[in-house]
């Protein structure tokens, strides 16, 4: 019989390449969305192509990490093999904003769902989804599952919450709980308001003529940037591990967001000191300004290690916002053509 898994933060980067990756092992997958008032399905379309073939392994189920009731309800019926918690207000300059909104989804909804577990009298194996950024200020470097934690947001507070309820109701109850703390990872999925993602959206656009300037805040600020789909691997091997754990999951390299424009730019033949301006309204009240992961202890028990790097990571961004930009203008080209022709005037 296959296995079940069950996945918050579905519609999310990592959601869907994990989901992705769950189908293709053949496990049947549950996922909890959100109502919004408009779909915000894109990322998971492509696996959810007929919800009412009895065959279909992927199903989504309305819920939220702040509701108890539906949670219960979710893990009463679904009773998963296992449970990925990656649903979270994951935007750290955001969290400034919101903080408490913040604490609620991705503090407090991490005990929601292990008392939902509790609730439900099941014991399936919970990956929680922790963070590079419960590092903050860092104490030491590289940084490693025993580097003290030294939390620079209300975001990466809400996650040292969850990452320590996670170990205390591994130690209490004996579940198969781990956390895995990853380093940034980002993808062609990647939300378009963390930086990598802007700064491949904004050089592409540039590139084509379809915006002139990218505005930016912190240029000096150094991350450990991994590929999406090299991570969601490690969450899995995680969860078939012997014993449950905490695991660092990292490259081990590290570059500032300047290299990052260099590389990015650089593949376009483009300078971006032309382009970028600095707005100070994305400073953040505390920055995190250098984070290097040690994954060693992974490498070792998991035997996972990561296959794209950094150069890779930027090109394959790049390559695939070019596309979308060239979408963008052919679409822009075609209105105004259509434009013209109702009003009796061509362009060539
Ligand atoms: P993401 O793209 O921002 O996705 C977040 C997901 O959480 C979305 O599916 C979102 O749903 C869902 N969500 C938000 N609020 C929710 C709520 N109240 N109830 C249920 N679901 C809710 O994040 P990601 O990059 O895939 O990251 C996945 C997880 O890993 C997050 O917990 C993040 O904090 C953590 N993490 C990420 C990185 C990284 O570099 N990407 C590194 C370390 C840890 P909507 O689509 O409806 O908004
Ligand atoms: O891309 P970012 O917003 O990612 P950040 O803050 O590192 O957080 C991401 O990674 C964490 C793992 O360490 C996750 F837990 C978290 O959920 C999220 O996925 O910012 C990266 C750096 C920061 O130092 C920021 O100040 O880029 C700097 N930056 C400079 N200009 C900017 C901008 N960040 C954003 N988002 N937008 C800017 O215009």
């Amino acid at each position: 019989m296959s296995k079940r898994a069950l996945v918050t933060g579905i519609t999310g980067q990592d959601g869907s390449f994990l989901t992705e990756f769950l189908l293709e092992k053949g496990y049947e997958v549950y996922g909890i969305i959100r109502r919004a008032s408009s779909f915000n399905t894109d990322r998971i379309n492509h696996l959810y192509q007929d919800p009412h073939a009895p065959d279909t392994r992927l199903r989504l189920i309305y819920g939220d990490l702040n509701d108890s009731s539906s949670l219960n309800t979710i893990l009463r019926n679904t009773q998963p093999d296992e449970i990925y918690n990656l649903g979270a207000q994951s935007h750290v300059r955001v969290s400034f904003d919101i903080p408490e909104y913040t604490a609620e989804v991705t503090g407090v909804g991490t005990v929601r769902i292990l008392e939902a577990i509790r609730e439900a009298g099941i014991k399936p194996k919970f990956y929680q989804a922790s963070s590079s950024e419960l590092f903050g200020k860092v104490v030491e470097s590289p940084q490693t599952e025993r580097t003290p934690f030294y939390p620079r947001s209300p975001y990466a507070c809400a996650k040292a919450y969850a990452y320590y309820i996670t170990v205390n109701y591994r130690e209490s109850y004996g579940l198969f709980a781990c956390n895995g703390i990853l380093f940034n990872h980002e993808s062609e999925r990647r939300g378009e308001t963390f930086v990598s993602r802007k700064i491949t959206r904004a050089a592409t656009r540039i590139k084509l003529g379809l915006q002139d300037k990218l505005y930016l805040g912190n240029l000096d600020a150094k991350r450990d940037w991994g590929y999406a789909r090299d991570y969601v691997d490690a969450m899995w091997l995680m969860l078939q591990a012997e014993e449950p754990d905490d695991y660092v999951i990292a490259t081990g390299k590290t570059h500032s967001i300047r290299e990052f424009l260099d590389e990015a730019f650089g593949h376009l033949d483009l300078n971006w000191k032309e382009y970028v301006e600095i707005d100070p309204r994305y400073y953040r009240p505390t920055e995190v300004d250098l984070l290097l992961g040690d994954s060693t202890k992974a490498r070792r028990v998991l035997g996972w290690e990561p296959k794209v790097n950094f150069k890779e990571l930027v090109r394959l961004m790049v390559e695939y916002d070019l596309d979308l930009a060239r979408h963008e203008k052919a679409s822009r080209s075609l209105g105004e053509r259509a434009i013209s022709a109702e009003t009796g005037w061509w362009e060539t």
